[in-house]
């Protein structure tokens, strides 16, 4: 009786100096050996059927931050990642986002990865003037609500889709395309931007179905593919569904190209799809970055780091962490030094304008987009990731 009376005060006075750490650092940022701590928060899915791309997104983040510490440590700053899972669903991003939003320490996040977790979460983010910059989010609304806290270092669907369309019908001269969409704001976005660009260019879209994330069995709609005899597939989706779809169509003896948008960059869909994909393509917002000296260093330190290959979105994440990095230094200088408000870092983000990066240059517009993104198609010449760069096109 004694002995639980004395714990529970012992939790009770835990708690209270936890509560009081935690209101001081809402004012000032909190103290790790002396210094002020600048944290910058990952949000991608870690775990589930995105996790390959989402933790690309992570480990990208964390190597920028390992880079760059010794540099704020000099300014007098302990610079901490704090890695979110969102699971890849808007439910989670959002509480995630309300986690973040009580740390007053964290003053950026790098992310999201999925576009439908980006818009909602993006909410709570400007109610509370965090920044965001993602590397992965293509679907147009991320951008277009007119938040001050959105950005992307990376294209938009509007370039995506079209592009892909472009190759479809004026390389692959595709003439009767069937196009499957998973209801995401990503793969609803980047499918209907195909369809309209691919139409425009005289191809007849012989079907258009939407599947569900998570959904493993394809046969339906492969039956329905067969029965429209079309000369190619297109898939706004991501890369679980998207290699289960190739595996499947090519089990059915369905031997025409299939295409898709970045949510196909990763090794994962070689993986999944097998010798299937050697009839696949795919637009990405990501450049083989291997191609660059800078980027071979990259991918290199990476592996050493983490025993991984690169991802697609593993650079971006990187670029997208070097550009928030690049932005409270500038914001830390303006401030005499001192540590700045999150409204401080937004504003000195959406002001980056010349920012190269090892994936990308960034500069952005007043939406938050970047106006040196660039799309590169994909061809996979074999069951081997990354596939070859067949193209790349600018703005
Ligand atoms: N851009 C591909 C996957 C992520 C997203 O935008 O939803």
């Amino acid at each position: 009786m004694f002995s639980k009376k004395l714990s529970t005060l012992f939790l009770l006075s835990a708690l209270t100096v936890g509560t009081i750490t935690g209101c001081s650092s809402s004012t000032t940022s909190s103290s790790s050996e002396g210094k002020n701590v600048i944290k910058i928060a990952t949000q991608s899915p870690l775990s589930g059927g995105s996790a390959t791309q989402g933790e690309a997104i992570k480990l990208g983040a964390q190597l920028a931050l390992e880079d760059k510490k010794a540099e704020f440590k000099k300014l007098g700053f302990d610079l901490q990642l704090v890695p979110y899972d969102d699971q890849a669903d808007p439910k989670k991003g959002v509480a995630n986002a309300q986690l973040i939003a009580a740390d007053k320490d964290i003053l950026a996040i790098v992310g999201h990865m999925n576009s439908g977790v980006a818009i909602p979460s993006s909410e709570i983010y400007e109610k509370y003037s965090i920044p965001m910059v993602s590397p992965a989010n293509t679907a147009t609304a991320v951008t277009d609500r007119g938040l001050k806290v959105t950005n992307r270092v990376v294209a938009r669907d509007d370039f995506q889709g079209p592009a892909g369309a472009q190759f479809a019908v004026n390389t692959l001269k595709a003439k009767k395309i069937f196009i499957i969409q998973d209801k995401t704001a990503y793969g609803t976005g980047l499918a209907d931007a195909f369809k309209k660009a691919a139409e425009d260019l005289g191809a007849k879209i012989v079907g258009y179905e939407g599947i569900t994330v998570g959904e493993k069995d394809f046969n339906g709609v492969l039956n329905q593919v067969a029965d429209k005899k079309p000369d190619m597939i297109y898939f706004g989706g991501l890369y679980a569904e998207g290699g289960l779809i190739v595996k499947q169509a090519h089990d059915k003896g369905i031997d025409i190209p299939f295409m898709g948008g970045d949510g196909l960059d990763s090794s994962s869909f070689v993986e999944i799809a097998g010798v299937a994909v050697k009839n696949a393509y795919l637009t990405s917002i990501a450049g083989d970055v291997t191609k660059s000296a800078e980027g071979k260093k990259f991918s290199e330190e990476y592996k050493n780091q983490f025993n991984k290959n690169i991802e697609g979105y593993s650079a971006y994440a990187y670029d997208s962490a070097g550009v928030i990095l690049q932005a409270i230094e500038n914001a830390i200088d303006k401030n005499d030094g001192k540590l700045p408000t999150r409204a401080q870092v937004r504003d000195a983000i959406r002001a980056i304008r010349d920012y190269q990066g090892i994936g990308t240059k960034v500069g952005f517009d007043d939406k938050g987009d970047n106006q040196y993104a660039k799309i590169y198609i994909y061809k996979f010449n074999e069951a081997k990731y990354p596939a070859t760069v067949v193209g790349e096109i600018s703005k």
